[in-house]
């Protein structure tokens, strides 16, 4: 395989998780009679770029489907931090009502809403039904599509430019990232923004956070390679922040090459913090992998114990990444007995691989739990407030 940037052949393996089935297809009760699909979950560090990335095996359609069951307003912790962004960058870019937001993969409109309470014209980019749904009742127009270089044209070519471009939790979700970020290109304004977030390869492997892996991240990005791939397409990051989302994340911001705008002393200050973090070198990525091992290990040695106790594991959130860890450890229900999660369109369903069933959190009361283990460790804080620490729970523990 080369690489989906620089097109060097890939020749070093960053981490081998077996195989797994697509982190966000959710079974239904029929389904478990059924054959499931598994893919290699593998991923490769390109020696060159440095763009680490999933093996080519499946392909975004078969992964963002018409009943994808991720709805980003689950989590109010989220919906708060796209508020607040929201408010910070109308006013720092005063966008009104003669300026165009175009987000890509708007989900269930979460952030757009935010901008259609100002009145200022948006367009939701989103290829999953089910989400898109939900984003078009609140009154966010959306183009049911993937998004890239052909799109882009269309929309470009129909006077569809925008002031503002965004992009949450989706560059690391397309498979041919040159193409996806010359469509942000096409449909930029001479002085428009493109403001992208995507979890740091720096704090994943800082935190050896490996369940973040799976068929849908295509890519873990540096702030070295994105600039890489921008440069490429004509544009450039002229700020960033840190952000404390999905374990760590980065967000851009990006201008075209030859705008006015000074790039801040931050940039280069996160790309010199990188390199000192060893980003540029291949030892760094072929040390993760024992540590991703120990901490599969550590749990199924501390769940085989509880089991030999008699005591009863459950677990909270059917995370994407909960996914991922269960079926690297190979844990079934016996060990687990069910996860409780808060998402309508997930409950009722089984987490894929390892069949476990995903049930209502109100069902929690009455577990009887000895342990809850927090699958999405990046909202932890969130979940234990709204629900573990809740009296009742507490006096059934
Ligand atoms: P969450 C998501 O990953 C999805 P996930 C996506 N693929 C991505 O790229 C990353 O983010 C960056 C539930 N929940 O978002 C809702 C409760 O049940 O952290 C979700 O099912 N009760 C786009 O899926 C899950 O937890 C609650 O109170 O790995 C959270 O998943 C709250 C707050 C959430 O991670």
């Amino acid at each position: 395989m080369n690489c989906r940037h620089c097109k060097k052949t890939l020749k070093h393996i960053f981490l081998d998780l077996g195989f797994a089935p697509p982190s966000n297809a959710y079974l239904n009760k029929n389904d478990l009679k059924k054959q499931e699909i598994y893919f290699p979950l593998k991923v490769y560090v390109c020696k060159y770029c440095w763009l680490v990335q999933t093996e080519d095996y499946t392909n975004a359609e078969a992964l963002f489907t018409s009943d994808y069951a991720y709805f980003s307003s689950t989590s109010t912790g989220w919906l708060n931090h796209a508020k607040n962004y929201a408010d910070k960058i109308i006013k720092e870019l005063s966008l009104d009502k003669d300026s165009l937001v175009i987000e890509i993969a708007s989900n269930d409109g979460y952030l757009l809403k935010n901008f259609l309470v100002k009145n200022i014209p948006c367009l939701g980019i989103e290829p999953t039904a089910s989400t898109a749904k939900v984003a078009e009742k609140l009154g966010i127009p959306v183009l049911r599509s993937f998004f890239g270089k052909n799109l882009s044209r269309q929309l470009a070519y129909k006077g569809k430019k925008a002031d503002l471009i965004i992009g949450n939790n989706v560059y690391a979700h397309v498979p041919d990232i040159n193409d996806f970020t010359k469509g942000l290109k096409e449909i930029l304004k001479s002085k428009g923004t493109i403001t992208i977030e995507f979890p740091h390869i720096m704090r994943m492997i800082e935190g050896a956070q490996f369940d973040t892996i799976y068929h849908e991240h295509f890519s873990y990005l540096s702030l070295h390679t994105v600039n890489r791939i921008f440069k490429k397409s004509g544009l450039r990051i002229y700020n960033v922040e840190e952000l404390p989302t999905h374990g760590g994340s980065l967000r851009i911001y990006g201008c075209h090459n030859n705008d006015t705008r000074k790039t801040e002393k931050l940039v280069e200050r996160i790309l010199k913090e990188e390199k000192k973090q060893g980003l540029q070198k291949l030892t760094t990525y072929l040390n993760f992998k024992p540590r991703a091992e120990k901490i599969k290990n550590d749990l199924v040695e501390f769940l085989i114990k509880q089991k030999n106790k008699n005591k009863k594991v459950v677990a909270y959130g059917a995370a994407a990444k909960g996914n991922t860890l269960l079926n690297y450890a190979g844990i079934k229900k016996d060990l687990i007995s069910c996860v409780y999660d808060a998402a309508k369109a997930k409950q009722g369903r089984f987490m894929p691989g390892s069949h476990i069933p995903i049930l209502p959190p109100n069902q929690l009361y009455r577990s009887r739990a000895d342990y809850i283990l927090i699958l999405p460790w990046n909202i932890a804080s969130e979940i234990i407030k709204k629900n573990i620490i809740k009296k009742k729970i507490k006096q059934n523990l």
